[in-house]
């Protein structure tokens, strides 16, 4: 399997979650050359954290960002985008609401000829059973207002959220604009594609810490997207394809298969 995966991790206090999100990202991606990049912005204890991890697990690095101009998810990732060596990127949060076992499935996609995999809440087989009602409602505005505002968004299913994976190569000549949390969104409205695949998944609660969501974001999402309509290239030509479960297994037999239990690994 010889295209590398980097996966773009932004952290901001997750001292409670890296490790256990190193060690699933491993076990997802048995047999897969991949690397991990923390992009941290803590002003707690995970820097320490991070480098003791990054010291005995070599697939894993990070970037403290202290005092830095730029603070922030999108600039994280960003950063994390240009920094990755991986023929492939991906975006994962930090504390375990994206599973890591989904990264295989995502890689099988890339591999069958996907620009970009967006794993979806929403469809067969997936479930957004980490947010509270409350969420569900923010979530659900935040999907209907960036339909109604790009026309990029109108046939992805779940393209708000942190997680995705796509070819290094769109951002040959993309103009990323930081702004706010949705960096999928810029992705979406700002590189070229011709193919996406969209798979299911369980969205979970988070595994330690706390959100650090706020209205700013909310305030940043809206300007993002007025920003964006003018900005934004259009995909009239993209085609978005949704993978069930059980294709989606049949698909990571097919491109990546997991060793069984016994199997020469060599
Ligand atoms: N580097 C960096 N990461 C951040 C920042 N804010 C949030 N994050 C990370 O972004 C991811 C999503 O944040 P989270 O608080 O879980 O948002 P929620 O899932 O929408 O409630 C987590 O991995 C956070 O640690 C920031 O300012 N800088
Ligand atoms: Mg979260």
């Amino acid at each position: 399997m010889g295209k590398k995966l980097s996966v773009v991790v932004p952290t901001f206090n997750e001292a409670g979650n890296v490790e256990e999100l190193a060690h699933q990202v491993g076990e997802a991606l048995e047999g897969i050359d991949y690397n991990i990049w923390f992009i941290d912005d803590s002003n707690d204890n995970t820097p320490g954290v991070l480098k003791e991890l990054c010291d005995k697990d070599t697939h894993c690095r990070y970037h403290h960002r202290e005092g830095a101009e730029q603070t922030g998810l999108a600039t994280a990732v960003i950063e994390g985008f240009n920094m990755a060596d991986g023929d492939f990127l991906a975006c994962m949060d930090a504390d375990l609401q994206h599973p890591p076992a989904i990264l295989r499935p995502m890689y099988a996609a890339m591999l069958s000829g996907a620009d970009m995999c967006i794993p979806s809440r929403l469809i067969k087989g997936g479930s957004d059973g980490g947010l509270n009602i409350i969420r569900k409602f923010v979530s659900g505005t935040a999907r209907w207002m960036g339909k109604a505002a790009l026309s990029s968004l109108r046939k992805i299913s779940d393209p708000t959220s942190g997680l995705f994976m796509f070819r290094k190569e769109m951002l040959e000549g993309a103009e990323l604009q930081p702004i706010g949390w949705k960096i999928m969104v810029e992705v979406l409205a700002m590189c070229e594609y011709r193919l996406i695949v969209e798979i299911p998944y369980e969205f979970h609660d988070r595994n330690s810490g706390e959100s650090k969501i706020s209205k700013k974001v909310t305030l940043q999402y809206i300007e993002q997207l007025k920003s964006l309509r003018g900005r934004g290239i259009r995909h009239d030509s993209a085609i978005v394809t949704r993978w069930s479960p059980e294709f989606t297994k049949s698909m990571i037999d097919k491109y990546c298969p997991l060793k069984k239990e016994g199997e020469d690994r060599s």
